[in-house]
């Protein structure tokens, strides 16, 4: 028996692919299953993985072989003593204390990294490592996989430039193992069926060159919002009565992809205004971002955000927090609300900000580690990796500053030199005359300014 089938059989065996019914971390029900972890309880097993992996890459381009946690470690590590190739590791979490770091190793910037991977369905996960990597001045080419699902991961990662190989497409197992009787016909069937209806996990619509492809919930409505209504604006709505909050929403929801609010300067908040803000937010299709700048402890953090008057967990999409408290304010306000998407302030647009480079570099490294819960920051030149979005305040057509320390710059400057998503504009649209018509007019030159900058 080739070492191939062999290996097929033994995965079965040992219960790595599964057959019935599961339900997916995507909620998707699924009639197989894949989990790679029991692999390390056969040292036989995995040197032949190892091997048969090694093999797949005979120019061996890399200068080192990234695991990422935890099935694929002991496999990395397998590789790394085949070849005598160095490992490095690249951690899920990083630990709260000690050094900090995200890759484990003894590495320098500009050496290439194989990144081997278990198995490999939407390509989300290894969307998110890869930038960690490169972010420390590595180069990724190669992807090794032991199992792709055939889910559209592959051709997302071909895509954005990466060489996949695997040892075994999810079809290949279920035809060797169906020839090698483990599998019925009709079981084999319903796989096959399953295949042919997801082709395609969708983790993101299709990035166009040079927008981001981000991996949050609240990012990617935001991003579908954006493609839909074709705007990168966002409107902070400053102003201090429900009145005026309310007739500006009507004014420029049309034109805006979220209306970012203070509700601690409207001086009759009550929940009968985000019940009618709701209304507008769904009529016209934009999301509801709160400026609340969450800056304190944790647990102080915690109950501005979900208690007080404004229970503002209940009805934001998106929150504005500093990441000045540390890591656990970030950590306890994603655990106690986690549908709200979190937008940390990396870098403010005052001329005398103390959000100098050491700080931005400190602050982005907080942020990278709970991508899960943000949506993306707010930064001015700061640069942002693709899988969270940018957010850029202080933009104004008219006029450079306000004589308060705000600055602002056009969108020409934001979209083309610091590679923004979208604009936030408060009193260039709000203080016009016509704020539904200046709305349109700064939607049209982002989205001018977004399109020159692809071209
Ligand atoms: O760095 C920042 C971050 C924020 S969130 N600079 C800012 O100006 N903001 C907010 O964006 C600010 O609180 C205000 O709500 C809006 C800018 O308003 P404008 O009137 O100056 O456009």
């Amino acid at each position: 028996m080739s070492e191939r089938r062999d290996l097929m059989e033994q995965f079965f065996e040992l219960g790595i692919v599964r057959f019935g019914d599961f339900r997916l971390k995507s909620g998707i029900r699924s009639p197989f299953y894949v989990d790679l972890r029991a692999i390390a309880s056969r040292p036989d097993l995995l040197a032949a993985l190892s091997r048969q992996l090694l093999a797949r890459f005979p120019e061996k381009d890399f200068d080192l072989i990234c695991g990422v946690p935890y099935a694929a470690l002991p496999l990395a590590t397998a590789m790394s003593l085949d070849s005598g190739v160095p490992l490095i590791m690249k951690r899920k979490e990083t630990k709260a204390y000690g050094t900090k770091k995200l890759i484990e190793g003894i590495y320098h910037s500009g050496q290439s990294a194989l990144v081997v991977e278990d198995v490999i369905t939407s390509g989300k996960s290894l969307l998110e490592t890869i930038p960690a990597l490169k972010e420390e001045g590595l180069q990724v080419r190669d992807i090794a996989v032991v199992i792709d699902r055939q889910q559209g991961g592959r051709a997302r990662l071909e895509r954005a430039g990466y060489r996949v190989r695997a040892l075994f497409t999810i079809r290949q197992l279920i035809d060797g193992l169906y020839e090698a009787g483990k599998l019925d016909a009709a079981m084999r069937e319903k796989v096959l069926q399953f295949l042919e209806q997801h082709r395609q996990v969708d983790i993101a619509p299709a990035a166009r060159p040079g927008e981001r492809m981000p991996a949050h919930p609240v990012a990617r409505r935001l991003v579908d919002i954006r493609r839909e209504k074709q705007t990168h604006l966002i409107c902070s709505a400053d102003v201090t009565t429900a009145h005026e909050l309310l007739a500006l929403a009507a004014a420029v929801g049309p034109h805006i992809a979220a209306l970012k609010v203070h509700a601690d300067i409207i001086e009759d908040f009550s929940p009968a205004l985000i019940k009618r803000l709701r209304a507008l937010a769904q009529d016209h299709r934009f999301l509801l971002f709160e400026d609340r700048k969450l800056a304190d402890i944790g647990h102080t953090a915690v109950i501005q955000l979900t208690k007080g008057v404004h229970h503002i967990a209940d009805w934001a999409d998106m929150v504005t927090v500093h990441v000045t408290a540390g890591e656990g304010s970030i950590v306890a306000l994603k655990r106690a609300a986690p549908e709200i998407g979190i937008v940390p302030i990396v870098q403010m647009s005052t001329a005398d900000t103390l959000t100098d480079a050491h700080y931005r570099q400190r602050a982005m490294e907080v942020v990278l580690r709970h991508t899960d819960a943000v949506v993306g920051v707010v930064a001015q030149d700061h640069p942002v990796p693709p899988h969270l979005l940018k957010f850029t305040p202080g933009v104004h057509l008219d006029v450079k500053g306000d004589k308060k320390g705000q600055r602002y710059h056009t969108p020409e400057k934001v979209f083309g030199e610091y590679g923004t998503d979208f604009i936030i504009v408060g009193r260039g649209i709000y203080r016009a005359a016509d704020p539904a018509a200046t709305a349109a007019r700064y939607r049209e030159r982002a989205r001018q300014a977004a399109t020159a900058r692809r071209e």
